[in-house]
């Protein structure tokens, strides 16, 4: 019912190679004049489908003369049309009722749209595919006091004065390109203007439109957008092919940003930033997302998508690009170690619940729920992984060769492959099914070092559970990164990587003299599981002395995971085991060499980490096990964290790696004083409130309090509320440790966020702050046993669902994500599961899911 699929794709019948689109810009009654120049590319089709949603039809015309048309399931349908033809045709929408704020939309004051990935069709009747590419030219016409600025993609042609106090603008893109790329901006904003100079001497216009009042929160957007341009150019010889660049922060958006042709649109979340109002992640997440979007001039907007399972093609490539660059921006290290947190906490779960799917999947019912960490960040693993098995040179080769080759047309995922295929001559037949095969390969790796021969032998066999989505499961061609480790710390130190492709193979290394161990999967080369149980001295080994950071954290991360799991299997444990005593006298004493590092190591893993390591879990006691273990560290190491803490105080705030690496372990150092529940700790958290200037630190504390239920919580939590209340960005940030905070009043809590003068349904930042926290990290409160959380969270979706859709779609993941809960917990989401599936006006979004977690 209503599911397309993969295999059923049959190029469209016709083309369209211009489209003039009008707009009359009215809250309530937007009239949309559209003028598409259509030929038939099949001539055995006699009738014209077009997608259409929640429009007025106002008249349609074929080459200038009135005509009828059938209303359809999808959209209208227009009989025996000529083989070549002018359709104009005249729609009204209604953008300010529109709160599903896909298609055209008011955000606050101004008029901007959504339209990847079917929106378009909620702006005119089209062939709203990808894989139709039109050269656009655009006039808006609307009030000019309200909408001084009237902005579209491409350059502006002209412009002029209407009656009644209107103005109008006409833009035209030279570019053919995908109706999802389609945007339009009006309203009333502050510019900040800026200029590049690309490698060929061509500048480019910048311009940043930002909410009045927020100029200097815009400087560190432009500065990253202008790192992003010469990096693509420096890394990968791609230019920009515009005069302007846009981009415009709004405070109403699905999700992170869009990167329609020369007028991005971004959640403000990623634009604005300044030391007193955002933190250092808010900084890093600025400049990669605008990378992310910049980058997709060449990666899914120059190139785009064939289809929408291909999705990968553009957003796997594009997110390891940004990641990419990220890397070179800051600590290649410590970025990495953020992206594996998100494969292991969010993906992996993913992989093993309901929604599993390929990165390109073959079967979508809302493509929405399909913009997804598997597609994302599991696609851009396996570009890594081919930039892995290519080398750094031979990626570049594929890289261009694909873009060479494909310069202007719409492909498909087999086409990039082929790509690097063809440029490195280089097999990929068996790589590809990455791309088809959906879940997450276990490695269990026996490894033996034998004296007599010096010989390491090292076997690995690959395995991939059955998902919800598919029973069969095929060997994968696997990098599999490796590093031999002296057990003593001296040589050899062997670092390779080994291709796995059969179900089980075994290496040999020969002139291992000394007794050794191996780092399996190393910087995670490949999106699997391990199995693999190396012996604590081997950890150790590996933690001391392997010449990779994140392989060191890794082993780190295990042994303090196992630790977790025993303590979780036995009650009132009140004792620190040796091993990890001695893992923390030694990361504290090394502290100052590797800030950033040390603290991902001291930090202990989350709960989501840990529940992706096993088949079932005991919530409670991992819970319980997590904070006891947490508890004796703090005490054990007491001076340390204090000491150290005072060591790391910085000069005034700047957003400079340094800085960035010190005030993150010195949030660790806080999130362990909090533990002490001493008059000395208190002070010192109180006293670090008060000095900071800068929202890092600030959160710091807000975190470390709320983590420990401290009552201190609630009294800076009240003067951060004064101080910031009429900030949206930062109040997110306020509704969110709120609803984060795990507490036996959870749901009454949630009840007063909801009811705050600063909550609103509408808004999508505000709904995440609050319900999205809550349902994601307030493990506690969201999954009480008598399944209050779980109602809770099914009442806000229904409401939600009505309102918007996609937003209520994301925020259902960690209910339906329930397979390794126990029978009771299972028993009672499956109940509010059921009530939603009952429920009559369910959206496409929501029912796909709950529909697949039944
Ligand atoms: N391409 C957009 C995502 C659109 C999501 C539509 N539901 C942002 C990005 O990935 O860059
Ligand atoms: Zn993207």
């Amino acid at each position: 019912s209503g599911t397309m699929k993969l295999s059923d794709y049959t190029p469209s019948a016709f083309s369209i190679s211009d489209l003039y689109l009008e707009f009359d810009l009215q809250d309530k009654e937007t009239r949309v004049t559209a003028v598409s120049q259509i030929r038939k590319l099949d001539n055995s089709c006699t009738d014209l489908d077009l997608d259409g949603k929640q429009l007025t039809l106002k008249a349609v015309w074929v080459n200038g003369i009135e005509t009828t048309v059938t209303h359809t399931e999808q959209g209208i349908r227009l009989t025996d049309v000529p083989d070549q033809f002018e359709l104009k045709i005249e729609t009204l929408i209604d953008p300010v009722n529109n709160h599903a704020l896909e298609g055209l939309y008011k955000s606050g004051g101004a008029f901007c749209t959504q339209c990847e990935a079917q929106g378009f069709r909620r702006i005119t009747y089209f062939l709203d595919r990808p894989d139709v590419m039109a050269k656009y030219r655009v006039k808006l016409i609307a009030d000019k006091q309200a909408n001084p600025y009237l902005l579209a993609n491409g350059n502006l042609i002209d412009k002029g004065e209407a009656e009644q106090g209107r103005h109008w603008a006409l833009w035209e893109d030279p570019f053919p390109k995908p109706c999802y790329l389609f945007a339009l901006v009006a309203g009333d904003f502050d510019k900040l203007d800026d200029t590049f100079t690309t490698c060929s001497g061509k500048q480019v216009k910048l311009q940043l439109f930002v909410d009045k009042g927020n100029v200097s929160r815009g400087r560190h957007a432009l500065d990253s957008l202008k790192k992003a341009m010469a990096w693509d150019e420096q890394k990968y010889g791609l230019e920009y092919d515009l005069d302007i660049y846009m981009v415009v922060a709004v405070d109403f958006f699905n999700m992170g940003a869009m990167e329609n042709k020369g007028l991005n649109i971004f959640n403000s979340k990623y634009v604005l930033a300044d030391a007193a109002s955002a933190t250092d992640q808010d900084y890093f997440n600025i400049e990669s997302v605008i990378a992310h979007e910049y980058f997709h001039n060449w990666t899914g907007n120059r190139i785009t998508c064939r289809d929408w399972f291909q999705l990968s093609l553009k957003e796997g490539l594009t997110v390891f690009r940004d990641q990419q660059f990220s890397a070179d921006m800051a600590s290649a290290a410590i970025v990495r170690i953020n992206q594996v947190k998100i494969m292991r906490e969010h993906q992996f779960a993913e992989d093993s619940g309901p929604m599993a799917h390929p990165i390109r999947p073959s079967e979508v019912m809302e493509m929405n729920n399909f913009y997804s960490v598997t597609v994302y960040d599991k696609g851009a693993e396996v570009i890594r992984m081919l930039h892995t098995l290519l080398g750094e040179s031979g990626f570049r080769r594929g890289m261009d060769c694909y873009i060479e080759r494909h310069d202007g047309q719409a492909v498909t995922c087999d086409d990039f492959v082929q790509a690097m295929e063809d440029a490195n001559q280089k097999d990929l037949s068996l790589f590809r099914r990455w791309y088809s095969q959906s879940g997450t390969p276990v490695i269990s790796v026996n490894c033996q070092w034998h004296q007599s021969q010096q010989q390491l032998r090292l076997e690995l066999t690959q395995n991939t559970a059955p998902t919800a989505d598919q029973s069969i499961k095929q060997p994968l061609h696997i990098p599999v990164g490796i590093e031999i480790v002296t057990l003593s710390g001296g040589e050899p130190k062997i670092s390779e990587v080994l291709s796995l492709t059969e179900q089980k193979q075994t290496y040999v290394f020969e002139n291992i003299p000394s007794p050794s161990t191996v780092a399996v999967l190393t910087g995670f080369s490949a999106p699997a599981k391990l199995n693999y149980q190396p012996a604590e001295a081997e950890l150790m080994a590996v933690i001391l002395h392997a010449s990779d950071a994140v392989t060191r954290w890794d082993a780190s991360q295990q042994l303090i995971s196992e630790a977790i799991f025993k303590f979780s299997q036995r009650d009132n444990e009140k004792e620190l085991p040796e091993s990890l005593k001695r893992l923390f006298q030694g990361l504290l004493g090394q502290a100052h060499t590797e800030p950033a590092l040390i603290a991902e190591m001291l930090e202990l893993p989350s709960f989501e980490t840990l529940s992706q390591q096993q088949e079932k879990i005991d919530l409670d006691a991992l819970l319980k096990a997590r904070k006891q273990l947490k508890a004796l560290l703090a005490v054990n190491f007491a001076e340390h964290w204090r000491a150290l803490f005072e060591k790391l105080s910085n000069s005034a705030y700047s957003y400079e790696q340094t800085q960035v690496e010190r005030r993150r372990l010195s949030g660790v150092c806080l999130s362990y004083l909090a533990c002490l529940d001493s008059d000395e700790s208190l002070e010192l958290l109180q006293q670090a409130y008060e000095k900071s200037d800068n929202m890092t630190d600030t959160l710091a504390v807000l975190k470390a309090c709320q983590a420990e239920n401290l009552p201190l919580f609630d009294s800076l939590m009240q003067d951060f509320e004064q101080k910031w209340h009429d900030d949206s960005l930062v109040m997110d940030k306020w509704f969110a440790l709120h609803a984060g905070r795990q507490h036996p009043q959870s749901l009454s809590n949630l009840q007063l966020l909801m009811a705050h003068s600063r909550y609103s349904i509408n808004n999508p930042n505000r709904v995440r702050s609050v319900m999205g926290t809550f349902a994601f990290y307030n493990t506690e409160g969201f999954h009480r046993r008598d399944g209050s959380g779980y109602k809770f969270l099914t009442d806000y979706l229904l409401e939600l669902d009505s309102v918007n859709p996609q937003v209520a779609a994301r925020l259902i993941t960690p209910m339906i994500q329930y397979a390794k809960l126990d029978e009771h917990r299972q028993h009672q989401i499956r109940l509010q599961l059921l009530r939603l599936f009952e429920h009559k006006t369910l959206s496409r979004d929501l029912y796909e899911k709950v529909q697949k977690a039944l």
